[in-house]
């Protein structure tokens, strides 16, 4: 039982930093597979011998077919397709200088604390959360804090695809608990350094973003167009089959740092398969949980990792295929962002929306992992 009154609690703004560079599937294929045609002609007598693999080529046409994806963005494109290199070239930054996901949180922060209409002065904590951070102290949300002049608390949190919305849930309970006003929540999603651009089955999955999120009181709230918090959900189950091994012991285990198993591996198909009913009754339950329907929900904003796993789970909802407007879509142009996607379709398929209109934020992956959101629109 709860002693405190819980405030009502607001997302009252997003922002949204969409890198400038774009690589089409068909850039990554040319490049994947002229790496491919000359690591197999170097290795001529081994693969002949059974000694390697022969390395497959890849297809613009599997990738659309197998995830729906058509482009991504790259914070750098410079060096992922040199075939010579396969990953991105960011020079390392002095002490003196903002870190490279400080850069890409400040543009999404500014653009959601703009879209919320609130100043550096009203926000009490920043929260940054994504798949990897780029070093471990100290924290980027502390140096974005520092930067926007906010005064309060930051931190980091890792929850890979569950990153945002995790991510949601602290910065709900500290407001509905008046432990903080205002908190801007921050997912600078650089993922392609972590990228095997040489694995054919991963190379195309990710690309680089950042989003931001204000969550706040609705009593403190400047702006008509919010979207109430009623609910949020979490759960997590282990499983190895979406993994990256890069960690700080790397060091000491006498270990290649940058080995295959050191980057994002999965068994996607395993992970499709084994991810889709967990999260259908993880939504069906957290839904029914609050007495509404399915059919009572009238946006979904999923995870976006593959058009055909978020088609099957609002398949399985509804009963039948979504519209767009329903369940929109996003990693067409974007691809994998890790946990932003959602949030990218939130910030980009929201303004349409009735006052009283449900609908629910959720992520869905490695972890495994499971975040949702049910909010309501409210104009006033
Ligand atoms: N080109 C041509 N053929 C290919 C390619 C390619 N690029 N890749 C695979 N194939 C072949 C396979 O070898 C296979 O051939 P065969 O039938 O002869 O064995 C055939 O195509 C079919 O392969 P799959 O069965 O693997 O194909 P799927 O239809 O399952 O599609 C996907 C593969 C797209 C990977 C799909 O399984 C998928 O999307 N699964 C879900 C994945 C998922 O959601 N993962 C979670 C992602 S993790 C996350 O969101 C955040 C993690 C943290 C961030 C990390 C940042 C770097």
């Amino acid at each position: 039982m709860s002693l405190i009154k819980p405030y009502s609690v607001v997302i009252s703004g997003t922002g949204l930093y969409t890198p400038e560079n774009i690589i089409t599937n068909e850039e990554l294929v040319a490049s994947y597979n002229s790496w491919a045609n000359q690591y197999n002609t170097k290795h001529l007598m081994e693969i002949k011998n059974g000694e390697l693999p022969e390395k497959p080529l890849s297809s613009a046409k599997f990738i659309v077919k197998a995830s729906g994806i058509q482009q991504r963005f790259a914070y750098v494109k410079e060096g992922i397709l040199d075939i010579g290199r396969m990953r991105p070239l960011i020079p390392e930054r002095s002490e003196e200088l903002l870190s490279n996901q400080a850069e890409i949180s400040l543009y999404a922060a500014r653009d959601a604390i703009k879209a919320a209409n609130k100043s550096a002065k009203d926000i009490d904590a920043v929260i940054v959360s994504c798949a990897y951070t780029q070093r471990s102290y100290p924290a980027i949300a502390i140096e974005v804090q520092n930067e926007l002049g906010i005064d309060g608390f930051a931190f980091d949190m890792l929850v890979a695809c569950s990153a945002a919305t995790f991510a949601l849930h602290r910065a709900y309970e500290m407001v509905a608990v008046g432990t903080a006003r205002c908190v801007l929540l921050i997912n600078p999603e650089l993922t392609s350094p972590q990228v095997n651009y040489q694995d054919r089955d991963s190379h195309f999955i990710f690309g680089d973003v950042a989003t931001a999120t204000i969550v706040e009181r609705l009593d403190t709230c400047k702006v008509d167009q919010k979207y109430e918090i009623l609910s949020i959900k979490a759960m997590t189950k282990f499983s190895s089959n979406v993994r990256s091994n890069m960690g700080y012991l790397s060091r000491v285990n006498d270990v290649d740092p940058f080995g295959a198993d050191k980057l994002f591996h999965q068994n996607g198909r395993r992970v499709f398969k084994e991810v889709c009913p967990i999260a259908e009754q993880h939504l069906r339950r957290h839904v029914e949980s609050l007495g509404y329907t399915i059919a009572d929900i009238k946006r979904w904003w999923l995870h976006q990792a593959n058009i055909n796993m978020n088609q099957m789970i609002i398949q399985r909802l509804l009963g039948r295929e979504a519209t767009f407007e329903e369940a929109p879509i996003i990693l067409d142009r974007y691809a994998n962002t890790a946990s932003a996607g959602s949030i990218i379709a939130f910030h980009l398929h929201k303004n349409d929306l009735s006052n009283g209109d449900l609908g629910v934020i959720s992520s869905f992956g490695a972890g495994y992992s499971i975040g949702s959101l049910v909010v309501r629109k409210s104009n006033s």
